[in-house]
């Protein structure tokens, strides 16, 4: 339950080989810049900041065909430390929040989670906030770029099938992926996730019925199911004014109420059980700003609250 003892294992993964811009190295550094282990740590939780992790120097091979997936040793080789990390927090109780890095991370981090709750014999529901849909196969790339077949690799979608090398994750269930956010997606891509079915909350949607009706409904599945639920925040599911600090911008984006209002309907459920944040480039920043909205749509999704409320509403 997020509730204000929780035990945070935050865990940096400066990766930025899955994104066509350089620059996300630099985000988690610049998120411990924006204060977040502070700000967590007066919410009540205890915080154990792991640092980076460290690419080994000797790689996986890649197998043959992997042109169409950019970067491929690399982001092979983060994701098996990313899933070994996040698996071992969970199994010391702890709540890993992975810091990115670019979406590509996302491949080791869900992963390593999927492998503590198939042990742990609980379903895994993932909610994936981001402007794109991540749902690109090395064949259905236009770019190559990994960042953009993350929620596809782990959906069990072809192509990138010895990623993880001798200890493969659980695929997640393709009907237990929320996509969140979505207004841009690739000709292939889109036919893809109508094929596969998946929940996409598009920008059409949120205008139409709002944020809160659409959270509660996934909400209510997770917790029906009592389920794990895995929240992937991509900085560019919030609007570029609010959040400049991304390598692909794309207009029309959350709001700054909007994505507190998810943040703390996410608390109050006290269904999150691991994070990731991503795609923060501290080179195209303005001032911070970036990096600071995030820790404060962080705090907001670990317990800060503007006036404490009784037992009504948790
Ligand atoms: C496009 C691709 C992308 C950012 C994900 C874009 C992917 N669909 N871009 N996140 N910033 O290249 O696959
Ligand atoms: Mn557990
Ligand atoms: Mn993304
Ligand atoms: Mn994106």
């Amino acid at each position: 339950v997020t509730r204000s003892d929780q035990s945070i294992v935050l865990i940096g993964a400066p990766v930025e080989e899955g994104a066509g811009t350089a620059g996300a190295i630099m985000g988690p550094a610049a998120l411990r810049t924006a204060r977040l282990v502070a700000t967590l740590a007066d919410l009540g939780h205890r915080v154990d900041d792991r640092g980076d992790l460290m690419l080994p120097p000797s790689l996986p091979t890649a197998p043959e065909g992997m042109d169409r997936a950019r970067h491929y040793q690399r982001i092979a080789g983060w994701s098996r430390i990313i899933a070994d990390a996040t698996e071992a927090a969970m199994g010391q109780g702890g709540l890993p929040v992975v810091l990115g890095g670019d979406h590509s991370l996302s491949m080791g981090s869900v992963s390593g989670v999927a492998r503590h709750c198939a042990k742990a014999g609980r379903p895994l529901f993932v909610l994936w906030l981001d402007a794109h849909a991540d749902f690109n196969t090395p064949a259905t790339s236009p770019s190559g770029n990994m960042h953009g077949m993350s929620a596809a690799f782990l959906c069990g979608e072809p192509g990138l099938e010895d990623l993880l090398g001798d200890k493969p994750a659980p695929r997640l269930a393709p009907e237990n992926l929320t996509l969140f956010g979505i207004r841009s997606v690739d000709r292939d891509e889109r036919a893809l996730l109508a094929d596969r079915g998946i929940d996409v909350i598009d920008m059409r949607l949120i205008d139409e019925f709002g944020v809160s009706v659409l959270m509660a409904r996934v909400i209510e599945r997770v917790a029906a199911a009592g389920g794990h639920l895995h929240v992937s925040l991509d900085v560019d599911f919030l609007d570029p004014s609010l959040a400049p600090g991304v390598g692909t911008t794309v207009p029309g984006g959350a709001t700054y109420r909007e994505a507190h209002l998810i943040m703390e309907m996410l608390h109050d459920s006290g269904l999150v059980g691991s994070l990731d944040v991503v795609e923060l480039n501290p080179f195209l920043d303005d001032r911070g700003k970036s990096a600071l909205l995030l820790v404060d749509l962080v705090a907001s999704l670990f317990g800060r609250q503007v006036v404490a409320r009784g037992g009504g509403r948790r």
